[in-house]
């Protein structure tokens, strides 16, 4: 503390991405108040800005994929693929922050460091990498879910001696690969994007792979007409089917079991939903149980399984690609992925029968033998929900410090609020939904200004849920993800992608509308379980 006067706002606002933006917009533009943003990167967008390695593409189908709060924004921006690119949802949150007239409020290439509570002002007190101070009442963050890299450490890793990317920090300036000799490490959703993206111009490309996946295809394309005139006719029928989905894709969710129907018909419906594409379509739209039976998963496998072995021409190839665990990670999607094996500049490496022993100067070593390389691509995901927020050093009451609160495993109230970081909000923390994420930002933020005006009306300071509160809600999202087939499964839904992270249930894993049902339900019950203060303005 440097004895000046921090700059009092209503709110901060940290990160521009899809949550970001959206706060801003809502915070100053509807509810009025004072709000700045802030953000690490030079530019808007969030994980949209950083994730520009080749191949980047969202796998939600636009029309759910974007904002639904201005009818305007929806009728007049065009989308000119069903899966847009990276680019072109970059250039939409870039349009929004123009449209709404957000950026005077942004501050760019700066890091929100620390954010401590003041129990005197009920103030959060937020101080940046420039050496700024703030005051506001209310802290939203936006920080992305999935946005914090996860990088290894190889032994030798900084030995080596061309390029390495990561592809959520891909540089600006793009890449070329033609003649040079690519290594990916990783096969989650952007490993089969960058891996299919690239083989064509890369001289040779080696894919290091862990986990093999089961991936369907995208079956990118333009938005089909017919659907997008359905949503025209019928716009607030279209969203409030979103927002009452279990996924908030758009597409209609199965309510049939994988046991109900004859072997024949469910081959059918498998095969339908592989020729439409689409990874949680896939997982969702064909039967309503992939998620939560075994019987039903492994019916979803089998078909996979088949896939692969029909696409994969080297058998050996073949095998290494299919997983034999259960289909209960993020499911993806990519066109052209497992094709991509068959082609003769493409060497496919299991990692777990031969690991990667170090990183050499001139590549990566595995058990058996040296793989020279003149890039190294890591698409090794994220140190997930939580990655991000624990950068900031968050004090709560009590000089209670966030990174200790959730040392054994994170917990909020409805994704939304801890306990002792009152006036706190994180968009998509721990404890949140586990869905598409544009329209549960919309549910989330509706929400948190509802308490805005809910704390207006009572003239009382902060909201904070109690400890009780919180564990209850843990407790709840915990009997439910044991209900689910996800926890047996290693992956960043669970923490179990980042050595040493708390291996537990971060997701409340009931599906958007259930969740929207109990964000309603605590507001209409004027926030049972939460603690209010009014202001104690004495001296400190
Ligand atoms: P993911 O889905 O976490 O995938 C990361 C991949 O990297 C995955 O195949 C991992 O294997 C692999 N990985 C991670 N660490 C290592 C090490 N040390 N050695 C070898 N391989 C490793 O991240 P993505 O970026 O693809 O996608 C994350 C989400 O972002 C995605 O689901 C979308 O929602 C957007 P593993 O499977 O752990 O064995």
């Amino acid at each position: 503390d440097d004895g000046v006067e921090p700059v009092e706002l209503d709110a901060v606002v940290i990160g521009t991405g899809f949550a970001g933006l959206l706060a801003l917009h809502v915070l100053r533009n509807d509810l009025g108040l004072q709000v700045r943003a802030f953000d690490d990167a030079p530019g808007v967008g969030g994980t949209w800005y950083w994730n520009c390695y080749p191949g980047a593409r969202a796998d939600t189908e636009v029309t759910a994929y974007c904002y639904s709060f201005d009818r305007d924004l929806f009728d007049s921006w065009r989308w000119s693929e069903r899966y847009p690119r990276q680019p072109e949802i970059l250039a939409y949150l870039n349009h929004v922050a123009d449209r709404f007239d957000l950026r005077r409020s942004i501050t760019l290439e700066t890091r929100v460091q620390r954010a401590t509570f003041d129990e005197h002002t009920n103030r959060w007190v937020v101080v940046t990498n420039r050496g700024e101070r703030l005051a506001a009442r209310f802290l939203i963050e936006g920080v992305g879910l999935l946005s914090s890299t996860n990088m290894p450490a190889f032994p030798g890793q900084e030995t080596f001696t061309g390029e390495v990317f990561h592809t959520a920090r891909w540089p600006q300036a793009g890449t070329d690969f033609r003649g040079k000799r690519v290594g990916v490490i990783g096969t989650g959703s952007s490993g089969v994007q960058v891996i299919t993206e690239i083989a064509p111009d890369a001289d040779h490309l080696t894919v290091f792979q862990r986990s093999a996946q089961y991936s369907v295809p995208a079956r990118h394309g333009a938005i089909d007409a017919e659907f997008l005139a359905s949503i025209h006719s019928d716009y607030e029928g279209y969203w409030h089917r979103v927002r009452s989905s279990i996924t908030g894709f758009g597409f209609e969710e199965s309510t049939t079991p994988a046991a109900d129907v004859p072997d024949e018909e469910r081959e059918a419906i498998f095969e339908r939903w592989w020729q439409h594409g689409g990874g949680f379509q896939f997982m969702f739209a064909t039967f309503s149980d992939i998620g939560v039976d075994v019987f039903a998963n492994n019916a979803a496998t089998d078909f996979i399984k088949r896939k692969i072995a029909e696409t994969v021409t080297d058998p050996d190839t073949a095998r290494m690609l299919t997983p034999t665990d259960l289909y209960a990670k993020r499911p993806l999607c990519c066109d052209g992925y497992f094709e991509t094996y068959n082609r003769d500049n493409v060497t496919l490496v299991d990692v777990k029968a031969d690991p990667i022993v170090e990183i050499t100067p001139r590549g990566i070593r595995t058990a058996g033998v040296e793989h020279e390389l003149d890039v190294i691509v890591f698409a090794t995901g994220f140190d997930a929900v939580t990655g991000n927020t624990l950068k900031i050093a968050h004090t709560g009451r009590d000089g209670i410090d966030l990174a200790d609160h959730w040392a054994h495993r994170p917990t909020t109230h409805l994704g939304l609020m801890t306990s002792g970081f009152p006036n706190m909000f994180t968009m998509f923390g721990p404890m949140g939904p586990f869905t598409n994420q544009p329209p549960a930002d919309e549910v989330q933020i509706e929400w948190i200004a509802d308490v805005i005006r809910h704390l207006q009306k009572t003239g009382m300071d902060t909201i904070e849920p109690t400890a009780e509160t919180e564990a209850a809600w843990v407790a709840t999202c915990d009997e439910i993800g044991h209900s689910t087939l996800f926890p047996k499964v290693d992956s960043w839904i669970n923490g179990a992608n980042v050595p040493g992270k708390p291996v537990t249930i971060m997701f409340y894993m009931a599906g958007l509308g259930s969740y929207a049902e109990q964000l309603r339900r605590a507001r209409d019950d004027d926030y049972p379980g939460f603690r209010f203060a009014a202001a104690d303005r004495t001296p400190a």
